[in-house]
């Protein structure tokens, strides 16, 4: 496959940390001069758009949170005037305010190029007719792949989430070649099209699924379930959108546009860099937007960047699947425990099917866990006696990998949500602190 950007994908070590300072300073004096928030920010730590001399005094600018993105809604930030302003996107996250990106003509077209990358990188061709199943509205997933798609030179079937009759229908008749949405939709619309029966009438070859964590193990699944091959990418609103990293073919870790973001890896603790390899918190500098441009955002997202070299031909560093958010990893009895371990268990286990959800509540001063998995019908249907050890053994292996035991619920297949965007596995019942 030819690399889509090349001049940027493959540079030399030097060359883009030559490129990334040149770019560094020209946004801290961007944050300096247009967002009252950054220079009170950059004041604060008495840093001045003129000290940034290497890569290196990154770790002096000042971070930028969740928080201070939702208190500014919803044009805080903006570093021009809304005349320039031509587009904006939001994400409600999980609670509270909704974040708030916006983009001026120039940052569409970063964007659109930033998704062609890695849509290219994933194997999608001008030939292709990708049929775009994340929302189109507010979320960045529906628009950021349009964009990226129609750069490409591929046909885009803008579906938008949801109606799987229709998604379904719409992949026969265009003759869909890639699906694009979350893993979990794709599992979900996987079930439904071998319920209708129709999955030899289809012609899909490539699942380009991201904005939410999905373990290697639920990824296998999915790629057997539809006898295709998916990769992951991965953004977030407040940075730009999807097109922030993505897998190449070889699907070994998600390749960053270096070029465009700085990433560091921190303790979320201590907010200290971790070695190199080592799991932290992902905290984003943009290098080269002009509508919302972020110094050191804290995405919350944990993973862990290899800077080794890609057969692929890409010089940059990758970062890892995403092992969870730093508020979705909840605590048991002193213990972090993340859903994404949960699943690769659950997915190693014969009879299972891949859906299930994690209920934390409180019994006196003791948090609990327990977790609510589909059982395949055969199993459903069995002895009751054989369910209940069924789900003593499973509790077992799941203590094992985890260090604290949960409860565990078998539920029959079928019986448990389907998602059409962004799946909720924790449901949190524990009364507020
Ligand atoms: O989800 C952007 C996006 C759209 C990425 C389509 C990829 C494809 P938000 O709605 O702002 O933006 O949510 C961002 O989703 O901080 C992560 O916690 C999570 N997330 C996004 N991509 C991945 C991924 C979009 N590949 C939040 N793996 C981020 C795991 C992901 N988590």
């Amino acid at each position: 496959m030819p690399i889509w950007d090349e001049d940027h994908e493959t540079m030399a070590r030097g060359e883009l940390q030559a490129l990334q300072l040149e770019r560094l300073r020209r946004t801290v004096a961007h944050c300096y001069e247009s967002v009252p928030f950054y220079r009170a920010a950059l004041d604060e730590r008495g840093v001045a758009p003129g000290d940034i001399g290497s890569l290196s005094d990154l770790a002096r600018l000042p971070f930028t949170t969740k928080d201070d993105v939702r208190t500014s809604y919803p044009y805080g930030l903006f570093a021009v005037p809304l005349e320039e302003v031509v587009e904006v996107h939001s994400s409600s996250g999980t609670t509270g305010t909704p974040v708030v990106g916006g983009y001026t003509r120039a940052d569409l077209d970063t964007w659109a190029e930033l998704v062609a990358r890695f849509a290219s990188a994933a194997g999608v061709v001008p030939a292709d007719v990708a049929q775009v199943a994340f929302g189109y509205g507010m979320f960045t997933g529906g628009f950021g792949l349009h964009y990226g798609l129609q750069r490409i030179g591929a046909l885009v079937v803008p579906q938008s989430a949801g109606n799987t009759a229709r998604q379904i229908q719409f992949m026969q008749d265009f003759g869909t070649t890639v699906l694009i949405c979350t893993p979990s939709y794709a599992l979900h619309l996987g079930e439904a099209v071998e319920k209708a029966g129709v999955r030899d009438r289809l012609r899909l070859r490539l699942g380009l699924f991201g904005a939410e964590a999905c373990s290697d193990a639920l990824r296998t699944r999915i790629e057997e379930r539809w006898g295709i091959s998916a990769t992951d990418n991965y953004g977030l609103t407040e940075v730009i959108g999807p097109g922030v990293a993505g897998e190449c073919e070889r699907k070994d870790g998600m390749h960053l546009a270096e070029d465009h973001f700085l990433v560091e890896v921190l303790d979320p603790q201590s907010g200290a860099p971790v070695a190199d390899g080592e799991v932290g918190e992902l905290v984003v500098t943009s290098l080269t937007k002009e509508c919302s441009p972020v110094l050191r955002y804290r995405t919350r997202d944990l993973s862990r960047i290899t800077r080794e070299r890609c057969p692929c031909g890409r010089t940059t560093a990758r970062m890892h699947k995403v092992i969870g958010r730093t508020d979705d990893m909840f605590i048991i009895s002193g213990v972090n425990v993340f859903p994404s371990t949960i699943e690769s268990v659950l997915l190693g286990i014969d009879g299972l099917e891949p859906y299930y959800e994690i209920v934390l509540e409180r019994k006196g001063a003791l948090d609990t866990f327990t977790v609510r998995v589909e059982v395949t019908e055969e199993l459903f249907n069995g002895w009751l006696d054989d369910l209940v050890a069924y789900e003593r053994r499973i509790s077992e292996t799941l203590r094992s990998a985890l260090l604290v035991r949960p409860g565990v619920k078998l539920v029959e297949a079928g019986s448990l949500a389907r998602s059409e965007g962004k799946v909720r596995r924790v449901i949190d019942q524990r009364p507020p602190d």
